[in-house]
């Protein structure tokens, strides 16, 4: 039986595509959060926390990485750090993190929701990851949450954090602690818009009110650009909608500079990060607007903006389109996981230690759209897909530019174990296009899954490259050779065709 989240999101999905281009929100396999962009060297890396899918209130265990090198494309990497990181966090509260680079560490600032701001250092941005204090680094009281850290052009790194409140320490080198104490910056009018004072209602319960036009909350996103410091940060009380404060300083002092995004769609909270990356500025944030979504089932979301001549920032429109545009194309003649998706219809993620992700949960009429694929000028001639059956016979339809245009189909009803399959296509794809894998039964009768999806890749029509096969007939092949009629990769296992007769080898 599929979930809520993949039957809602393929609604939500299906009025996307007859959109045209819908992007947002960027992930439909699960409820993400609290974005952290990071961008080191030709990818950008997101860390999510990742909202549960049954019940009300947060029950959050674990933090989720994406990447992307084109802004459309989004490759989920899986759980990328838990609480079990932690030997000192419980069984909820992995809330909103952030992750640097420093000197080839990764460090990831994550509060454990009650127990303070802990900090993990991994030699990759995929971890593995190890807790160096064994205690948090911040733990003054309730509000310790939302870290954001940032380094400045002399070397000095900074943690800012904060609900309801928002404080700064200065890193040692090491980012492991502080000098000097804990600074509380001062929730001003001047530095926010307004403040929330606390008083008495008419019934003898206590409220809280804005006074002045906006205010901080929570989620501090700093960063420097072009010699300014920015502050974005959800703000307004609940429901949050996000704002900016712009600063010579670090240290402040900050002045408020308005507000750039309204309250999202089906969500109480929203939450900021904002980058720049391969020459476009980018500010992601989430919504509730994911079908069966909610402000505790949120899903990130991004748009493109550009920054006024003066360097502020401009009010951002939330839209369902997002960010269409690649900003790069992606080869299809490299092996790609599955799990690189621009928009999928009932399809979840999962993960294990043999195989990394892949994708799951495929039923008739569930696809996956990968954008924007540079075929060249030769071409592709064939399409290898690494599947294995589930319950269902069923095949995967390789489709061009649209749903309708498939140009292969790979029989997977035979596929019992991990098994490369490959088809040749009934047409030779150049140029630039946009691929759906498309899952099918063969008997729609029945509703039981189909199959588990890992990677794929096509063959360049180009000259020397034959097949990739061992055996061609029938489009049953296993094997990817180079140009020089080298095995590229080893197959899973393999269909082999002899004297009319298959073998799994
Ligand atoms: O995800 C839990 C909390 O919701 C975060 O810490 C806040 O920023 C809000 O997004």
């Amino acid at each position: 039986m599929k979930s809520n989240i993949l039957t809602m999101a393929a609604a939500i999905c299906m009025l996307a595509a007859m959109e045209g281009k819908a992007q947002n929100p960027i992930i439909q396999t699960r409820y993400t959060s609290d974005p952290a962009p990071v961008v080191h060297g030709d990818t950008l890396y997101l860390y999510t926390g990742i909202d549960n899918e049954d019940g009300e209130g947060y029950q959050k265990t674990f933090w989720q990485l994406y990447t992307t090198t084109d802004m459309v494309n989004w490759t989920d990497r899986g759980k990328v750090a838990s609480l079990e990181d932690f030997n000192w966090a419980g069984d909820n509260g992995a809330w909103a993190s952030q992750v640097i680079e420093r000197n080839d560490k990764w460090y990831m600032y994550a509060p454990i929701q009650l127990r303070g701001i802990g900090v993990l250092v991994g030699k990759s941005p995929y971890g593995p990851w190890n807790d160096p204090l064994k205690r948090p680094i911040i733990n003054k009281d309730i509000y310790d949450i939302d870290p954001t850290v940032f380094i400045d052009d002399d070397g000095q790194a900074y943690l800012y954090w904060g609900n309801n409140g928002l404080w700064y320490v200065e890193l040692t080198r090491n980012m492991l602690d502080y000098n000097g104490g804990i600074v509380e910056v001062p929730l001003t009018e001047e530095a926010f818009g307004g403040y929330k004072e606390t008083y008495v209602d008419d019934n003898g319960m206590e409220q809280t009110r804005v006074i002045g036009v906006d205010c901080y909350e929570e989620g501090p996103w700093v960063y420097k650009r072009e010699g300014k410091y920015y502050l974005v940060y959800a703000a307004g009380g609940v429901p949050e909608h996000l704002s900016y404060s712009m600063s010579d300083s670090p240290a402040g002092p900050w002045k408020y500079k308005g507000k750039i995004m309204d309250t999202p769609e089906g969500s109480f909270t929203t939450h900021p990060g904002v980058v720049d990356f391969k020459g476009n500025s980018y500010i992601f944030y989430h919504s509730g607007q994911l079908k069966g979504g909610s402000g505790f089932r949120r899903s990130v979301c991004v748009e493109q903006f550009e920054y006024n001549a003066d360097g502020t920032i401009p009010e951002i429109p939330m839209t369902k389109k997002g960010v269409t545009t690649a900003v790069s194309h992606l080869s299809p003649y490299e092996r790609r996981e599955a799990e690189t998706i621009a928009m999928s219809i009932g399809v979840r993620t999962d993960q294990n230690e043999e195989r990394g992700v892949y994708l799951d949960s495929l039923d008739h009429g569930d696809y996956v759209k990968v954008k924007s694929l540079d075929f060249g000028e030769e071409g592709a001639k064939n399409v290898m897909v690494c599947a294995r059956k589930k319950a269902n016979a069923g095949r995967i339809e390789v489709c061009i530019d649209s749903q309708s245009n498939a140009v292969a189909t790979i029989d997977v009803s035979e596929a019992t174990d991990w098994t490369e399959l490959t088809a040749d296509l009934d047409e030779t794809v150049t140029g630039v296009h946009d691929v759906y894998f498309r899952f099918r039964a063969t008997d729609t009768s029945n509703r039981e899954e189909l199959m588990q999806f890992d990677y794929w890749q096509f063959v360049p029509n180009a000259t020397g490259v034959e097949s990739i096969a061992t055996d061609r007939k029938a489009g049953y092949k296993s094997g990817m050779y180079d140009l020089s009629g080298r095995r590229i990769h080893r197959p899973v296992k393999g269909i082999y065709i002899k004297d009319g007769k298959k073998y799994l080898k």
